[in-house]
């Protein structure tokens, strides 16, 4: 049987459209997915929406809609973006299906059951005009932050997670799993943040009706980020612990953005412990990306969105750019112009350059068709060398997340064959037909580490991969067995690819 691996998206709000920040966790999850299927993994990969809530509600009371008709019009642009961008997610899933809440209502019950979950009160200070609660931090000089008018102590009914129950529980398991809230940096800030103290955490609200109701109790709808954390489990069919559940739960990694870590580091696994379940492997909190360093905000008009960019310059180049710009876990700053370079250097000149010439050669001195190989001499097991320890060194840092090393780790390889090209120089090899046979070996050698590069590849960028793949006329179906040397065989027909990439010349 093959191993299991489980990734999640979060599951984005409907009452905005994609950006590049969505993007960004997507693609991140979509390389991992794919590169452990290609690593030969039953890979489960999960993303989604997140429909219920009070932001929604007001979104569509605004846009004059039911929250219902916002959530099928905003979640088809989410699909139809993930299509564009290549995602090769499993399963998407939608708060408002029947298989999430009836998942929702029965972790509820559960937790309810066992008495981690009772009815409170919820004291606070309201501004009646604003119909908004407010802690006494938020207060300014004593008044409503938003419009500056008296407020007054008033109680609301609600339900209380005992989540100060499990705060011991949870600094255990954090400090027994070093790896389970990554990076580093963050994990401190999400000790720090235990340690001053859990509090009861209110997950009911009696104040809009958008959502899941408290089993039994209408009155109340289950607090948002109780219902939204929930999707990680509803959509492996929890409440039936069978099926997709025992297979897949607990996750390998929750992928998030660092502005989400608390829900996901704290309450989801205390949610869990309380439900008597099993707590993720691992949550990983990536960076914040500014535009050209400005915060990314609809009221600056500075939201980047990935449709215009790959309009412009291709999903490839996105999917590149976002995973080689930024290490994964630091924030980043988009802009057109680092893109470009990106683009031009990395991918028109680097790898395209490499895959044109390599097969421009072997078409003109081979007529395409791949030559029997001769015995290798140093400078071409040298390169077959480096090639095969790229691997190793992929996989080590896909499993750190380090996206960013992983490509540059590919791309050592890519300028190593660039290299290999001026240092064996095939067209003086040409030139005199008694090295026709060190000729073949060169081109061989060439062009069999581009086939593996290809294959690793596929899984940051599948469309460039399959072109360069189709024309080094390997069709086979690509997995962990053959990333190893030799997978092109004489015969095998090589057709000249004119640009993968081509250059970007246009303005910014
Ligand atoms: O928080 N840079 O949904 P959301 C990088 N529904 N990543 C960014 C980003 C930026 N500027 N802006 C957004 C929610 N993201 C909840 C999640 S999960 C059970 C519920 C990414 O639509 C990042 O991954 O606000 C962040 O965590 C996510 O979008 C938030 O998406």
């Amino acid at each position: 049987m093959k191993p299991t691996f489980y990734v999640t998206t979060p599951i984005y709000y409907v009452n905005d459209v994609p950006h590049i920040g969505h993007a960004y966790t997507t693609v991140a999850a979509d390389v991992l997915a794919r590169y452990k299927r290609l690593m030969g993994y039953d890979v489960y990969f999960l993303t989604g929406s997140d429909e219920h809530g009070q932001k929604v509600e007001k979104a569509a009371i605004t846009a004059g809609e039911t929250p219902l008709e916002l959530a099928d019009r905003v979640v088809k642009r989410y699909q139809a973006l993930w299509e564009r961008l290549g995602i090769s997610h499993s399963d998407f899933i939608r708060t408002t299906q029947e298989r999430h809440k009836k998942g929702v209502s029965e972790i509820f019950s559960n937790i309810l059951a066992k008495g981690d979950i009772y009815l409170g009160e919820y004291e606070d200070w309201y501004c009646t005009p604003c119909e908004t609660f407010w802690t006494e931090t938020q207060l300014i000089e004593g008044r409503c932050p938003d419009c500056n008018r008296p407020v007054e102590k008033l109680k609301e009914e609600s339900y209380f997670f005992r989540m100060s129950k499990y705060q011991e529980q949870l600094l255990a398991h954090i400090e027994a799993h070093p790896d389970f809230i990554q990076p580093k940096s963050k994990r401190n800030e999400i000790v720090s943040f235990i340690k001053e103290g859990l509090r009861d955490l209110s997950v009911s609200r009696t104040t809009f009706t958008w959502g899941i109701p408290v089993p039994g109790n209408d009155r109340h709808i289950i607090y948002v980020w109780f219902d939204a954390l929930t999707n990680y489990i509803s959509a492996l069919g929890y409440p039936d612990e069978t099926g997709n559940y025992s297979r897949y739960w607990p996750v390998d990694v929750h992928l998030i953005g660092k502005d989400i870590l608390r829900f996901h580091a704290v309450y989801w696994p205390t949610f869990l412990m309380a439900a008597g379940l099993p707590l993720p492997e691992k949550v990983f909190a990536h960076g914040w990306w500014t535009v050209e360093g400005q915060k990314m905000s609809k009221s600056l008009q500075n939201v980047v969105e990935p449709n215009m960019l790959i309009d412009k310059y291709g999903v490839d180049v996105v999917r590149y750019f976002l995973l080689r710009e930024v290490p994964f876990g630091l924030d980043g700053d988009f802009s057109h112009t680092a893109l470009i370079q990106r683009m031009n250097s990395d991918l028109a000149n680097d790898i395209g350059n490499l895959l044109s010439r390599s097969t421009a050669m072997a078409v003109k001195y081979f007529e395409g068709i791949l030559p029997e190989p001769s015995e290798m001499i140093d400078i071409d097991l040298a390169l077959k060398t480096k090639t095969g320890e790229m691997i190793a060194i992929v996989d080590k840092f896909i499993d750190e997340l380090a996206f960013s090393k992983a490509l540059q780790a590919i791309w050592d390889v890519i300028s190593a064959g660039n290299k290999y090209i001026d240092d064996s120089a095939p067209w003086t090899l040409a030139k005199d037909p008694a090295n026709r046979g060190r000729l073949a070996t060169v081109m061989h050698t060439l062009l069999e580490s581009q086939r593996i590069t290809h294959c690793v590849l596929s899984a940051f960028l599948p469309t460039t991969a399959g072109k360069a793949l189709a024309s080094l006329g390997y069709a086979e179906e690509i997995s962990k067995e053959k990333l190893v040397w030799g997978g092109l065989k004489a015969g095998t027909v090589i057709t000249k690819v004119e640009a993968l990439f081509p250059r970007y010349e246009g303005k910014e």
